[in-house]
């Protein structure tokens, strides 16, 4: 059994997890619109990603026996000022995450439920990911600049991503 306050914070992190997936739709659409189809790609998976880390919190207060309690989502921005633009506002986005991920860890500490500290840990581990994989992305454009030529090259191998759905176990 899960108490309120964990039950709620669970519940809030949801529905973080699913404003992510559509921030990074609609950077995704935004890329297709320009014709990058190798960013969008990457975007569109990523928001896949997003959506597998709101279910592994479904999932988990569901066989905590409590209740799952969806809450409206925010509109994500649509207007963006280019590749660095978006993936700066990525990494910005995903440390917010951190923050939240981190509040829980410590909600969880304080409210002695062991069980769900031990279970937050896999979204601590994949948040250092997720921070590297942007991070990255963003340094590649600052080595290499934003011109046409530097764009096509990243945009051809962030094509080639695929879809791994996330895992807790
Ligand atoms: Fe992008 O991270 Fe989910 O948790």
């Amino acid at each position: 059994m899960i108490n309120d306050k964990v039950k709620e914070i669970l519940n809030e992190q949801i529905n973080k997890e699913f404003y992510s997936a559509y921030l990074y739709l609609s950077m995704g659409a935004y890329f297709s619109d320009m014709g990058m189809y190798g960013f969008s790609k990457w975007m569109e998976i990523q928001a896949k990603e997003e959506i597998d880390h709101g279910m592994i919190l479904f999932d988990y207060i569901l066989k905590r026996k409590a209740k799952v309690e969806l809450k409206a989502l925010n509109a994500p921005d649509i207007s963006f000022e280019g590749v660095e633009d978006i993936f700066q506002k990525a990494y910005e986005h995903e440390k917010t995450i951190s923050c939240s991920i981190n509040a829980i860890a410590s909600l969880t500490e304080d409210e002695c439920d062991l069980a769900t500290r031990n279970f937050i840990d896999w979204y601590l581990k994949e948040q250092i990911e997720e921070e590297d994989n942007f991070l990255r992305i963003i340094s590649k454009i600052k080595a290499f600049g934003s011109d046409s030529a530097s764009s096509y090259l990243l945009d051809k191998e962030l094509g080639q991503r695929e879809y791994n759905p996330a895992s807790y176990e």
